[in-house]
């Protein structure tokens, strides 16, 4: 009969210490504490409240990144139309405009031929003359769009550049176009299309152009959350 082999030294592992029992000999009982239990559930409470606070914040934080990239992508269109303007004396045209008695508007599609004149990326003519003819590059702060299917959109916040031949244009942090005012008469005011402001007395901007979006919503008469080359 075979006798059951001696536990090595290294089989041998300690005991385990006994799980406490509320009722351990001796007849002592632990005392449940309420006062832990209860200062655990404030604790687990303030941690989902704080969870949730962060959360909220987060969310409030990414729209301001949107509103705050759009604002500065209008601003450097905005910029680059100025530079244009001082280099080569006269605001730059959207396709099929002339030098205007009146001030104009546009948009930054692809269509208007804006955004690749400001690029100096203008579609060679045989009988027109590239406005931007030196090629200078007034869009170099744009970063390219980023893909964004949502509300009919393929691209948002940045410089478009698609199709074949190349068909250039910017779009904002939903996926907007922007609208632009030149200011072709010369006056050196466009009206102010904000119907706030307007109402509050500013109807005109002492401005040789500005840039606008009709904003999260995609809704141009909403100016809250319209971003704007303007105060
Ligand atoms: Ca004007
Ligand atoms: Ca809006």
């Amino acid at each position: 009969m075979d006798e059951p082999p001696c536990p090595s030294p290294a089989s041998q592992t300690p005991a385990p210490k006994p799980a406490p029992s509320f009722n351990a000999g001796h007849g002592a009982n632990y005392p449940i504490d309420w006062q832990k239990i209860f200062k655990n559930c404030l604790l687990t409470l303030l941690g989902l409240f704080a969870f949730i606070g962060f959360m909220s914040s987060g969310n409030r934080s990414v729209m301001g990144v949107s509103m705050k990239s759009a604002i500065v992508m209008g601003l450097d269109i905005s910029n680059g139309i100025e530079q244009f303007l001082a280099d080569y004396g006269h605001l730059p045209l959207p396709i099929g405009s002339t030098p205007a008695s009146r001030d104009l508007d546009t948009d930054s599609g692809p269509s208007r031929g804006l955004i690749a004149l400001l690029a100096g990326k203008e579609a060679a003519g045989a009988s027109i003359k590239p406005q931007n003819f030196r090629g200078i590059d007034y869009l170099e702060g744009v970063k390219p769009a980023k893909a964004f299917k949502k509300s009919g959109h393929l691209w948002a916040d940045g410089l478009v550049i698609d199709r074949t031949p190349p068909a250039y244009s910017i779009v904002d942090a939903w996926g907007n176009l922007y609208h632009l005012r030149l200011d072709t008469d010369g006056d050196g005011w466009v009206e102010n299309p904000d119907s706030n402001q307007a109402a509050e007395g500013r109807p005109k901007l002492k401005k040789r152009v500005i840039v606008w979006s009709p904003g999260k919503d995609g809704l141009e008469e909403t100016w809250e959350d319209n971003p704007k080359s303007w105060d």
